[in-house]
């Protein structure tokens, strides 16, 4: 339970970048957001800057960027004036730290410079320093320097963000200053009479997703309604980033009946959503829009304890055997019975193409699964491409052909008929569309988004990212350079009045993302949601600030579609 409390607890940090202890408003020393400017911080350091930057965010749009440093020493700095800091005082100190200038872990470092020695301030005394905070974030996530309790000693005078060896440029944003060893919040310890159920933040009747967004807001500081009584999700007595998570998980599986099923294997046990039905996939889906989050926390990112096998099929539509990738969880058993996730590649790629480290497709599973944040699946990594005269992946040689890409849409054919009852034949799985979730990345975004439509009936969870154009007509510069008298019209699969789900059809979660960088497919992600959404298919769009084609956008979209998939 306490792993999944501090899963949790990291999760929820990076997620609305509260304080990593509840804050009472009323204590707060300093408070800096970044949202309309430096808010007292300045450079440390000859030649180091420190500007606000729309880079990134651990909330609001804006945060410090701190560049140019030529020192481990140098970094971000805010001066502790005595009357607000003096001697024997009590603070809790939290700042959420972040690089992506560097591919490894980076320590980080909270320090404050005491001035003494009988030389004063600026009389060239001795100063020394006191580290009291250190963490160390994967390259790409937010972590959370923290200190609950501190007490500040005589001639405390400026207190630093810094990190142990590296130089790397790195964000800085979300740092609170309360006085005390973190105080009990209070968002209401009174509230109006009625019954509320816990989980209801905002004493509504309902709960929510309007009650984890109070909660969020709340724990950041921002006004919100919430009362305590229902907030305090795990009675602890103080409103924290625990309870926001257990609010989500809440929401995200509200209780309900629960029905045992004996089948040969074992005794498998599965929970519906309230009501007594299963929750209906827009109900589902607007929870999980609720949890979107642009920032994955650094320690799903870490190693994978998984295992990766090749494996070769029989493709009845190639008419030739074909290879994937099974991913099993660690721990993966025979006696129980998994949920599967597809992942398909860009234009080119092979099964192998996913696999690679940026993408953090097993590393993510492995660490979420075995956290308890995400349902354990096993991983399919295929070869979409299906072709009777060839066997691997077609390759730049070929181009993108009107021949090409038929036989990339024919993966559905050759993902339902063959590579579907080959793991079912070999591994412990579940079936049907509660269970089955497709994945991809350019070409493999579109295929998913493709299949899933094809095929409702087997595929209850659908993401593409940055997916590749040509599902409905349309055109660009790869289409038109290379193809020449490409005949859109016989290509696209579908019209665009087509590209829709029925109600009864729409997946538990159909989530795209795209950068505003994309080079290769530009906004064609975009408008696969707008097109969904004129037509009536509710679906889930994440845009990333200045990423390319590249995981910047699949890295954090596989993060959000682990946490939502197989718990409807
Ligand atoms: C296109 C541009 C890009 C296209 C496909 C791609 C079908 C695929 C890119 C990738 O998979 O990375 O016009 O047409």
């Amino acid at each position: 339970m306490k792993k999944i409390l501090s899963a949790f607890l990291s999760i929820t940090l990076s997620l609305s970048a509260a304080a990593a202890f509840p804050v009472n408003a009323a204590a707060e020393l300093m408070h800096a957001t970044f949202e309309t400017g430096l808010d007292g911080w300045t450079a440390r350091g000859t030649g180091c800057q420190v500007a606000v930057s729309s880079d990134t965010a651990a909330s609001g749009s804006q945060c410090a960027a701190v560049t140019n440093r030529n020192d481990s020493w140098n970094g971000i700095a805010y001066t502790l004036d005595s009357a607000t800091f003096p001697a024997g005082k009590t603070i809790s100190v939290s700042a959420q730290v972040k690089q992506n200038s560097t591919p490894q872990a980076v320590e980080f470092k909270m320090t404050i410079e005491y001035t003494g020695g009988g030389g004063g301030m600026g009389m060239g005394g001795s100063s020394t320093y006191d580290t009291f905070a250190t963490c160390s974030p994967m390259s790409g996530g937010w972590g959370t320097l923290s200190k609950e309790g501190y007490t500040i000693g005589e001639g405390a005078s400026v207190l630093y963000i810094e990190t142990e060896d590296s130089k790397c440029d790195f964000y800085v944003d979300d740092v609170i200053i309360v006085e005390g060893s973190g105080g009990i919040s209070s968002g209401g310890d009174n509230p109006p009479s009625g019954n509320y159920q816990k989980g209801d933040v905002d004493h509504s009747g309902k709960t929510n997703a309007d009650d984890a967004v109070a909660l969020r807001d709340f724990l950041i500081c921002k006004s919100a309604t919430v009362y305590k009584d229902t907030a305090d999700m795990d009675g602890d007595g103080s409103l924290n980033a625990i309870d926001l998570a257990l609010l989500k998980a809440l929401i995200l599986n509200p209780p309900a009946t629960t029905t045992t099923t004996t089948t040969t294997t074992e005794t498998v046990t599965t929970t519906s959503g309230g009501g007594g039905g299963k929750t209906d996939a827009k109900t589902y889906m607007s929870q999980v829009k609720a949890t979107l989050t642009k920032d994955v926390p650094g320690n799903v990112k870490g190693s994978d304890q998984g295992k990766t096998t090749h494996f070769d099929y029989m493709s009845k539509k190639a008419g030739h055997n074909k290879g994937a990738y099974v991913w099993l969880p660690p721990g993966y058993s025979d006696s129980k019975k998994y949920n599967v996730l597809y992942m398909s590649h860009g234009i080119f790629g092979d099964e192998n193409s996913m696999l690679d480290k940026s993408w953090a497709v097993r590393e993510m599973a492995s660490s979420m699964i075995q956290s308890g944040e995400a349902e354990p699946f096993i991983i399919i990594f295929t070869q979409m491409f299906t072709d009777p005269n060839t066997t691997g992946s077609p390759g730049f040689g070929m181009g993108i052909t009107m021949d090409v890409m038929d036989k990339y849409d024919d993966f559905v054919f050759d993902l339902t008929e063959s590579l579907m009852p080959y793991v079912q034949e070999h591994w412990s799985v579940m079936t049907g569309r509660e269970h089955t979730a497709v994945a991809g990345f350019s070409m493999g975004g579109r295929e998913s988004l493709y299949v899933g439509m094809m095929r409702p009936d087997l595929i209850g969870y659908v993401c593409a990212s940055s997916p590749a154009p040509g599902i409905v007509p349309a055109s660009d510069s790869f289409l038109s350079n290379h193809l020449g008298s490409y005949n859109l019209a016989r290509t696209a699969r579908l019209k665009e009045s087509d590209f829709k789900y029925s109600d009864s059809d729409l997946p538990y979660v159909l989530l795209i993302g795209g950068g505003t960088n994309d080079s290769v497919v530009g906004t064609f992600p975009k408008q696969y949601h707008e097109l969904y959404d004129k037509n009536g298919t509710m679906n889930l769009w994440m845009e990333f600030q200045g990423a390319d084609h590249d995981a910047r956008v699949g890295c954090p979209l596989f993060y959000n579609f682990y946490r939502a998939i197989f718990k409807a």
